[in-house]
């Protein structure tokens, strides 16, 4: 099934030079993964920017690891979508002129095989010392309710943006330059609601680039992108490669 719309988006990713992609919890959410918003915001019963902030990390570790480990259990079952593997597709047919910049945590990107992954807020499949700062990659296994470093013993964190911190500046300097040179910025399941990552639209549109959003309900984006393509993404992206 293709619609105007569809045909229309397709010409405009053809014709680009550069191409960026700007990825949220909704292309997550046919791969069961649950949105920030579609559940009002909430995480087993609390707002999201109530536990993923340093204040409550300060406050209650446990009760911020409790509710990390929950999603990181959820990963364990969790399988890309045919969403995150079109997009795999556009990287190997675009190389280097292809940017995939990601809200996402949940690390399904590169599950399905994408390689450059510009993950602007972190990664719940990695944790980081909050006294020596060591990063590691620690997938799936189920980590306790206060986990210490293997090294020094110090409390481990999720290595993920809090609400009120900075993003990783050079990776959010990567993808703020692949957005300031693409021709098209393709914006999938995001409620353009956080910042800055949200910002990325506005500076697509007024570069020049076109803007197309792929979201099941209107956003706060939705007036300002050149074509909004209403729809789940694990459908519309394998019916947009298709007409590549
Ligand atoms: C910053 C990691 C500079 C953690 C996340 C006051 C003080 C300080 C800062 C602020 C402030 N007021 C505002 C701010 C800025 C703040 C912000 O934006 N707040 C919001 C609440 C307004 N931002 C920050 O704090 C950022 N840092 O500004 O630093 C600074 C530093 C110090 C002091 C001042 C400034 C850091 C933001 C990063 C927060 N971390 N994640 C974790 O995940 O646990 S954000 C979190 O929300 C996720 O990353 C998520 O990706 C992101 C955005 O949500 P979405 O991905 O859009 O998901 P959502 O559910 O909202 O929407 C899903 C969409 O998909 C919907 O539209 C739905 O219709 C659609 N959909 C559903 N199913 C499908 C679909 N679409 C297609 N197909 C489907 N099948
Ligand atoms: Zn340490």
């Amino acid at each position: 099934m293709t619609s105007p719309d569809l045909n229309q988006a397709a010409d405009m990713v053809r014709a680009a030079g550069r191409l960026a992609v700007l990825t949220g919890a909704g292309i997550s959410a046919e791969s069961g993964l649950a949105t920030f918003r579609g559940a009002g915001g909430l995480w087993a019963g609390q707002r999201i920017e109530d536990v993923a902030t340093p204040q409550a990390f300060a406050r209650d570790p446990q009760q911020v690891w409790r509710f990390y480990n929950a999603r990181r259990a959820g990963l364990a079952t969790v399988r890309p979508n045919p969403g995150h593997v079109a997009l795999v597709a556009l990287e190997d047919r675009l190389g280097p002129s292809f940017t995939l910049v990601t809200q996402n945590v949940d690390g399904l990107h590169q599950a399905a095989g994408s390689r450059n992954v510009l993950e602007i807020h972190g990664s719940i499949r990695r944790v980081r010392c909050t006294a020596c700062h060591a990063r590691s990659e620690r997938p799936t296994e189920t980590l306790s309710e206060m986990p210490t470093c293997t090294t020094c013993q110090g409390l481990l964190r999720p290595d993920v943006v809090w609400f009120g911190e900075m993003l990783p500046l050079d990776i959010w300097a990567r993808a703020e330059l692949a957005v300031q040179d693409c021709d098209c910025f393709l914006v999938i399941g995001t409620s353009a609601f956080v910042y800055p990552a949200a910002g990325l639209i506005m500076t697509a549109r007024d570069q020049g680039a076109r803007v197309i959003e792929i979201n099941l309900d209107e956003t706060d984006a939705s007036r300002r992108v050149a074509l909004s393509l209403r729809g789940p993404s694990g459908v519309i992206l394998p019916e947009l490669l298709r007409l590549l």
